[in-house]
């Protein structure tokens, strides 16, 4: 289950300020799913940093209420790999809504962990390209970020 497969992907994942007190619950659905958690950082967002990890939305009607709920307490950045990481932790995650995700979705992490279309626990990039500068915007300064390339290798 947690061995490494051949065509494995990488996505990034945020746990939101409201998921972190379910942080357990939510890496244990990932573990399940057969995702490595290959890397991991708790941090809290500037409003700045916010509206830029958030540009898409920026003339969204829920744009500053986004803003305010993303910044109210720290958030856990998370590189995952697995096979088709990328749609796969999508459908892992359920819809935008936490009311729709129980109704459609009951074993998701937003139908278990979030509670309405703003605070739904968790985030995912919507394709590899967005994984990419997701992955970038959080880890792309880390001193060591060299050695993420090589430790998917030796954890399989
Ligand atoms: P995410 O980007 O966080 O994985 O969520 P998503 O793709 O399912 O949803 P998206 O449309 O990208 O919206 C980003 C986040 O904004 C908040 N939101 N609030 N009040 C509203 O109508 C509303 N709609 C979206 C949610 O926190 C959503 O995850
Ligand atoms: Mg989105």
């Amino acid at each position: 289950k947690h061995a490494l497969e051949p065509n494995h992907e990488a996505t990034f994942a945020m746990v939101k300020p409201d998921g972190l007190k379910n942080l357990g619950g939510i890496l244990e659905l990932i573990e399940n799913e057969g995702f490595v958690v290959s890397d991991a950082k708790m941090t809290l967002l500037s409003r700045e940093h916010a509206a830029l990890f958030y540009q898409e939305h920026d003339r969204r009607s829920f744009f500053g209420e986004l803003l305010e709920y993303i910044t109210s307490g720290p958030v856990v950045a998370l590189e995952l790999m697995r096979s088709n990481a990328v749609s796969e932790w999508r459908k892992l995650l359920g819809p935008t809504d936490a009311a729709k995700a129980i109704q459609d979705a009951p074993h998701s992490v937003r139908a278990k962990f979030g509670t309405d279309k703003t605070n739904n626990a968790a985030h995912g990039s919507d394709s590899p390209e967005a994984a990419a500068r997701e992955l970038n915007f959080f880890f792309g300064n880390d001193q060591n970020k060299s050695d993420r390339g090589a430790f998917p290798q030796s954890w399989a």
